[in-house]
């Protein structure tokens, strides 16, 4: 046995050189450094999603972490990882927020919207005929009636299906008119499914059904409308649970309910604070047809903007632009919906519910699972969207980076660098220098065949050039992350292949290690100091921050705490600050535009003439008004 294990002298020699190469001084100050870390047995999850605190600690949320077994236990997992103690702590997490949504309010706590009411059940799994229903009231005058599991919905043949989960019927809404008013039933969508198994319960077209357990007051109001029953595949189903993760006490606190249940949404923040919720699969597994609606973190409560009616693919990456009412979505998303609806980029005002396509990227239609994020400063308003794949399980994916200047009177797709493979899932992380890192991906869908990129480069916007970085030790694909962490360094976690072989026969197994990249600036020197800066700076205000190193200062970065999931993180902006040197420090100037620079919780590096920046100190921006508060 011994002697299979040990490797030939010539493949140890080369290992040797290869381990002395990457851990030279030269290399590192040219290509930086990639370290693995493991945590703990008791302490490992399955990081779906991944955020930087503004305590500057780690959040990693898991939920039931694409494991069914652990969604039938009921057993959900987030971890708090502390990068500069190497602690970690499993907290309390009250759902499954697999593969919700989530963004960062301005109070620095993180909105977590929907997550998984069912796993999907393959063709040839399903067993009981099932599908959707929607359930009407007719009745203005009637309370909200809530109807348990089990609910049952009778066909006018007598076939019976049960809801597979609670839901309330609202009452219908009245409309005052000149003549009277006008009612509108309203409509609750329930997934239902037949109480036998077999093919005696299949039917495609309309169907009416009665609904049992209706109070005797709203029996005739009260009923339901289904288009078929099938054994075909079931998607995946989302829940309407949102809460709000609060970084000071480590603990989810429920908020108001999402008016649609969404599973695979994107969260995005808008300027004036709220968040806009967009696409998803809904309770039933569909994907949500252009039902987009706002949290208001006053109130925390959500409500559909019934004007707002631009239907996306799941988890799209749609970003504030620095024109307030105006968003712009990259085209790029990661992985539900049909390969002709909501693929083509575009500007999406929020004053008219327009989209305003801009064709023209190059593999338009290899976008899904790209990445996407600005590129350089959010004052040059570049998106670069970087890598992805085509529709569904596709083995394609593609090399592309292009950018496109949003500034510009003509907006149109630049050709940028290529990327060494093509790539699905790159995980884009801007650096406080002004450059981003490219990490990691797969060539194929979930890394089918062993098809992980170990590798990563580092893309410089100012020149649209691509420079080399060592090569990550850890292959990531679906499902993974990387973050920005307040020392400058990038952590990545996750990664969820299909299978863990080439020929596609053995199971995946998640991928738990943490790896961490420290990027060439931090081998050129050391890092200048900040000893002192206020904890707070509204927009426009300009604010001294002390430094004993301000003689070699050269600029100044608000960087955003990442928020990501599937390759999606539409709150990651670097920020430029105007900076002047005075004594003993420098003073900086926000912006005064809250498209620019959102309320909310930021990092302020300061970087030295050679590009390397300091730790970076947070720093909160307050809603315009509430400056005072300090
Ligand atoms: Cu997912």
């Amino acid at each position: 046995m011994l002697g299979v294990n040990v490797p030939p002298a010539w493949a140890w020699f080369s290992e040797l050189r290869h381990q002395r190469l990457i851990n030279s001084q030269e290399y590192k100050e040219q290509f930086g450094k990639w370290d693995v870390l493991e945590l703990p047995d008791d302490q490992k999850v399955n990081a779906i999603h991944a955020a930087v605190l503004p305590t500057g600690r780690i959040l990693l949320i898991a939920g039931s972490g694409n494991k069914e077994d652990m969604f039938n236990a009921g057993t959900f997992k987030s971890l708090v990882y502390d990068p500069a103690t190497g602690r970690s702590r499993v907290v309390p997490t009250p759902d499954d927020m697999f593969c919700s949504g989530h963004t960062f309010l301005a109070s620095g706590n993180l909105l977590v919207a929907g997550g998984t009411q069912r796993y999907e059940r393959l063709d040839g799994a399903v067993t009981n005929a099932g599908g959707g229903v929607i359930v009407k009231n007719e009745d203005p005058d009637s309370a909200p009636i809530p109807f348990p599991a089990g609910t049952e919905f009778r066909s006018p043949e007598g076939l019976v299906y049960r809801a597979t989960h609670p839901f309330t019927v609202e009452p219908a809404t009245k409309v005052a008119t000149r003549r009277g008013a006008t009612v509108t039933a309203s409509e609750t969508t329930v997934f239902a499914e037949a109480v036998e198994p077999g093919p005696g319960y299949v039917f495609e077209g309309p169907r009416q059904y009665s609904v049992s357990g209706v109070p005797a007051a709203d029996a005739q109001n009260v009923y339901a409308l289904g288009q078929a029953m099938t054994l075909k595949k079931q998607n995946y189903q989302g829940i309407e649970q949102s809460f709000e993760f609060n970084p000071y006490t480590e603990t989810y606190e429920r908020v108001g309910d999402m008016e649609f249940k969404r599973w695979y949404p994107t969260l995005t923040g808008l300027a004036n604070g709220t968040v806009l919720a967009m696409s998803g699969l809904d309770g039933t597994g569909e994907i949500l047809n252009g039902q987009n609606e706002i949290y208001d973190p006053a109130t925390r409560t959500w409500r559909e903007r019934k004007d707002l009616t631009q239907y996306f693919p799941s988890y799209p990456a749609v970003f504030q632009t620095a024109r307030e009412d105006v968003l712009f979505y990259s085209g790029a998303n990661s992985g539900y919906g049909p390969a002709e609806a909501g693929r083509v980029p575009g500007f999406w005002n929020l004053e008219n519910n327009i989209l305003t396509p801009i064709p023209g990227m190059r593999d338009p239609d290899l976008l899904e699972t790209a990445g996407s994020a600005w590129a350089g400063p959010v004052q040059d308003q570049r998106i670069a969207v970087v890598g992805g794949g085509g529709v569904g399980e596709s083995p394609r994916s593609t090399a592309r980076i292009d950018t496109i200047d949003l500034d510009s009177p003509n907006p149109t797709w630049q050709p940028g660098p290529m990327l060494p493979e093509g790539t699905r899932y790159p995980n884009l992380t801007t650096l406080p220098d002004d450059t981003m890192l490219i990490s990691n991906g797969s060539r194929d869908y979930r890394g089918k065949g062993d098809t992980n990129n170990h590798n990563a480069r580092i893309y410089r916007p100012q020149t649209n050039t691509l420079d080399y970085a060592a090569d990550p030790a850890v292959g990531r694909n679906y499902h993974s992350a990387s973050m920005l962490l307040p020392d400058g360094r990038v952590m990545t976690v996750g990664s969820d292949p299909l299978f863990n072989d080439l020929a596609n026969t053995i199971p995946g197994t998640f991928e738990q290690r943490i790896e961490i990249y420290t990027p060439p600036y931090l081998f050129r020197g050391p890092q200048p100091q900040v000893s002192d800066a206020p904890p707070r700076a509204a927009l426009g205000d300009t604010v001294s921050v002390a430094s004993p190193d301000a003689a070699r200062i050269q600029s100044a970065r608000l960087m955003a705490p990442m928020a990501s999931t599937h390759v999606t993180d539409t709150h990651q902006r670097s920020i430029a600050l105007d900076m002047t040197k005075q004594d003993g420090g420098v003073s900086v100037t926000l912006p005064r535009d809250r498209a620019i620079a959102p309320p909310g919780r930021y990092m302020l590096f300061l970087l030295d003439d050679r590009g390397v920046p300091s730790v970076g100190r947070w720093i909160e921006v307050p809603e315009p008004g509430r400056a005072e508060a300090a």
